[in-house]
């Protein structure tokens, strides 16, 4: 028997040189067997429990055709069942239609189930209450016009009214006014005009004009409406005193695009009754608002594009929630850019992170810091890398919310910029004069990150994207990114997790539900693949087990009080109570526009009783604002257990 004898360098590189173009063949001509190999391998990995153990899993929800709708808010109700609203979902037919959506999913049954909604929530506000509702305000009056569909001048006037004497006048829709120009311009809908105040200061008697706005359209379509300077305008058909009385005034008139205006209604959601009941309107109408919590119950709502689509001025109001009616806030002047993300800290200010999303100034109000609603001072909290990207960014309360940290992760140029960062940074609230420190970079420029607290004190990110809504980036059509993270606070490290199947950008939203798994829904393109049409609005809901949820068998709650006090204790049974390390209240969250200010994760002080454990409640409610919370037991290992109902008082 001979030995056989290696082949040559020379001779090995020969049958390389042979054989390689040789797979290549075979590959190109067999390519679909080969794509479809690889996606079975893939399908293969990804379900391996092994897998599953260190990335998580993902799986579409099958979500019937009736109840699929653009998902633009979603809030997690007390009942376990999950808010999502569309309004009328940024869909204009849906709007003239006066189509507005809700549905409400209960994630135990995946049963689904339509909630009248009685006027356009899309892009409003909202907030979780002490007793559990949900305050929804705000939303869409008009939609957009884009300059290029606008055919005759138009612009708000302001109609005002000098006689004390006739009380309020109403002018109905199509009212006309004459400009010195010759030209008409009719009202676009019924005003009311209040009558003039009489005030007298030290014997002096001063009337202040009644006031009240209008759009207004001229009758001659093309530019010949057009008016540039401010000016005067006369009533059609009034007489006698009435035309020295009554009068319109404009800035402009003009072509110019015509940005979405605000709604100024206002709900509690009751999750009950399941049904929005009318609270009284807000003071302002606003589109893009943030409703943030204070220690007392009460609600500020804070910017917003008012019902012509103008930037609010640095207006702010507060929602008195015993009274169940909004009063507006002089005192608290300040202005920031719509959505601005705002987190009630232990101190009772209200940290202002610098995300935000859609609109402002490109300069004034975007610092971040900390804002004092007592005495309206603000104290800036420096240090942020790209700070011309805020826009878009994602802000979250690191877990356990004791610790005071706010991370802000990647962001946006302002408006539709093409630039984005990775950036990440950190602040910590607890420092005399905090300032950010640089966090560590995300895998790739992203905005519109989806940021969800655990109850194993991570943050899961997922989705994003790096150009403006999933648009082009850097050459490529679609700019989605495919990827989840679980971010670890105490060694500041971003670990991958199992890769979502349904890009999300603009309009999109994650929360955590009561057994641990996350959700993420909503998706709103700028274009489709090919990056020439339009996009659609992305229906698919996609859910995400962590991997703590295949590590072996999970703590579990048993009985125990519904009402925890603060700095008080509570005992609850547990038939793992010799395993029980931890216990976190998690704030269920209310997100839209990626931004979440309600959700944070409380960490409690636990001690281990024989067949339970005794948690211990912080004292203080700017960490722990009064409302409805899950409480989630941990053991040893990480693994949290299904959450259990609470309300904190
Ligand atoms: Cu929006």
């Amino acid at each position: 028997m001979s030995t056989r004898r290696r082949p040559t360098i020379a001779r090995r590189l020969l049958t390389m040189a042979v054989t390689l173009p040789l797979m290549a063949a075979v590959a190109v001509v067999n390519r679909p067997i080969v794509v479809f190999a690889a996606e079975r391998f893939h399908e293969f990995s990804i379900n391996r429990p092994s897998y599953k153990q260190q990335y998580g899993h993902w799986s579409v929800l099958d979500v019937p055709a009736k109840f699929r709708i653009n998902a633009v808010h979603a809030a997690l109700l007390r009942t376990g069942k999950v808010l999502i609203v569309a309004g009328s979902g940024n869909n204009r037919d849906a709007f003239e239609a006066g189509t507005f959506r809700t549905v409400l999913w209960d994630p135990r049954t995946d049963a689904f189930k339509d909630v009248p909604t009685p006027t356009d929530l899309f892009c409003g506000g909202h907030t979780f209450l002490p007793n559990g509702n949900l305050l929804v305000a705000g939303g869409t009056k008009s939609y957009e016009v884009l300059e290029a569909d606008i055919t005759s001048a138009a612009g708000v006037m302001k109609i005002k009214n000098e006689s004390p004497d006739h009380g309020p006048r109403t002018f109905p829709k199509g009212t006309r006014l004459l400009g010195a120009n010759g030209r008409a311009y009719l009202t676009r809908a019924e005003v009311t005009v209040p009558a003039a105040a009489k005030m007298s200061h030290g014997g002096h008697t001063m009337v202040h004009a009644g006031e009240t706005e209008v759009w207004v359209d001229a009758a001659d379509a093309g530019d010949a409406g057009t008016v540039t300077q401010p000016a005067q305008y006369a009533i059609e058909g009034l007489t006698g005193a009435d035309t020295r009385n009554l009068y319109g005034i404009a800035d402009k008139i003009t072509r110019e695009k015509q940005e979405y205006g605000g709604d100024r209604t206002s709900y509690e959601f009751d999750p009950i009754a399941e049904r929005y009941v009318r609270t009284g309107d807000m003071v302002e109408h606003r589109w893009y608002p943030t409703l943030s919590t204070m220690p007392n119950g009460d609600v500020l709502a804070v910017s917003g594009l008012d019902e012509f689509g103008r930037m609010l001025p640095g207006v702010n109001e507060r929602y008195k929630v015993a009274q169940r009616r909004w009063v507006a806030a002089p005192e608290l002047q300040r202005v920031f850019p719509t959505y601005p993300a705002l987190f009630l800290t232990r101190d009772e200010r209200l940290f202002f992170s610098g995300s935000n999303a859609g609109y402002g100034s490109d300069t004034e109000g975007r610092t971040p810091g900390l804002w004092d609603v007592t005495k309206n001072r603000f104290q800036t909290v420096p240090g942020l890398e790209d700070p011309q990207m805020t826009e878009t960014s994602a802000s979250v309360m690191l877990p356990p919310a004791q610790d005071q940290k706010v991370m802000i992760l990647g962001g946006g140029g302002v408006g539709d910029s093409p630039v984005s960062t990775a950036r990440t940074a950190i602040a910590d609230l607890d420092e005399k004069e905090p300032r950010y420190r640089p966090g560590p970079d995300l895998p790739a420029p992203t905005r519109y990150l989806n940021t969800v607290v655990l109850p194993d004190d991570t943050v899961f990110t997922s989705g994003g994207s790096s150009g403006y809504r999933g648009g082009p980036y850097q050459g490529k059509t679609r700019s989605d990114l495919l990827t989840a993270h679980l971010y670890d606070p105490r060694r500041e490290v971003f670990h991958q997790a199992a890769a979502p199947g349904v890009g999300r950008n603009y309009h999109s939203e994650a929360l955590l539900l009561p057994d641990g798994r996350v959700v993420t829904m909503g998706s709103d393109p700028i274009y489709d693949g090919t990056g020439k049409n339009p996009g659609t609005f992305e229906q698919r809901i996609e859910i995400y087990s962590p991997p703590y949820l295949f590590q072996g068998e999970r703590p579990a709650i048993g009985g125990g009080p519904r009402t925890v006090k603060r700095g008080r204790s509570a005992a609850y049974a547990t038939a793992d109570a010799d395993r029980i390390t931890g216990a976190r209240l998690v704030r269920p969250s209310a997100v839209t526009h990626g931004t979440d200010v309600d959700q944070r994760s409380i960490e409690l002080g636990v001690r281990r009783t024989p067949g339970g454990v005794t948690v211990t409640v912080p004292n203080e409610p700017g960490l722990l604002p009064s409302g409805w919370y899950m409480l989630f037991l941990t053991d040893g290992e990480g693994l949290p257990s299904p959450a259990r109902w609470v309300r904190v008082a």
